[in-house]
């Protein structure tokens, strides 16, 4: 199956909406297969953000991303980057669809309090740049066939 990498930023952390982000991510069936909190630098975020740093914006988005610690984890689903990037919506939370996690709960196009991979090549590499292979637990819920029907996953 898919993984992808997802922050929780500190908008979502400092407003405490990280709970509500957990359930609307295990409502949708999908795993969570890897959760730490940790505090980003900007050696990371040089990195994470690499298309970005030449922006005008970029030190005030990474100021805001080491505000306070973020919670990275691991998803793991059928088609979970693309799932995923739709269940997050689109970067400026005022355009975001409502029913999307940014179109529900944030207002800002910064301050968007999640950051999900674009694509599989991505999620591959931003994991590897999040964690470490045995912070990840690849497993299987008992009950992946109430998951998924017959061949699907
Ligand atoms: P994404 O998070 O939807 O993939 P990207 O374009 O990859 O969007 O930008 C990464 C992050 O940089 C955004 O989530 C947002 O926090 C921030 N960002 C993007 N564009 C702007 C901007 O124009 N002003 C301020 N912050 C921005
Ligand atoms: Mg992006």
């Amino acid at each position: 199956m898919e993984q992808t990498l997802v922050l929780l930023k500190p908008s979502c952390i400092e407003r405490c909406l990280v709970g509500q982000v957990i359930t609307r991510i295990q409502q949708r069936g999908i795993i969570i297969c890897g959760l730490k909190m940790m505090q980003l630098d900007e050696k990371i975020l040089r990195e994470h953000y690499a298309h970005l740093v030449d922006k005008p914006f970029f030190p005030g988005l990474a100021a805001s991303m080491m505000a306070s610690p973020v919670i990275a984890m691991v998803l793991k689903g059928v088609d979970v980057v693309e799932v995923f990037r739709k269940m997050t919506g689109v970067t400026n939370g005022r355009k975001a669809e409502p029913g999307t996690l940014r179109g529900d709960f944030c207002m800002s196009g910064q301050a968007n309090i999640i950051h999900a991979s674009d694509s599989v090549e991505n999620a591959k590499i931003e994991i590897n740049r999040f964690f470490r292979p045995e912070e990840v637990f690849d497993y299987t819920p008992a009950n992946i066939a109430f998951y998924y029907g017959d061949g699907e996953n």
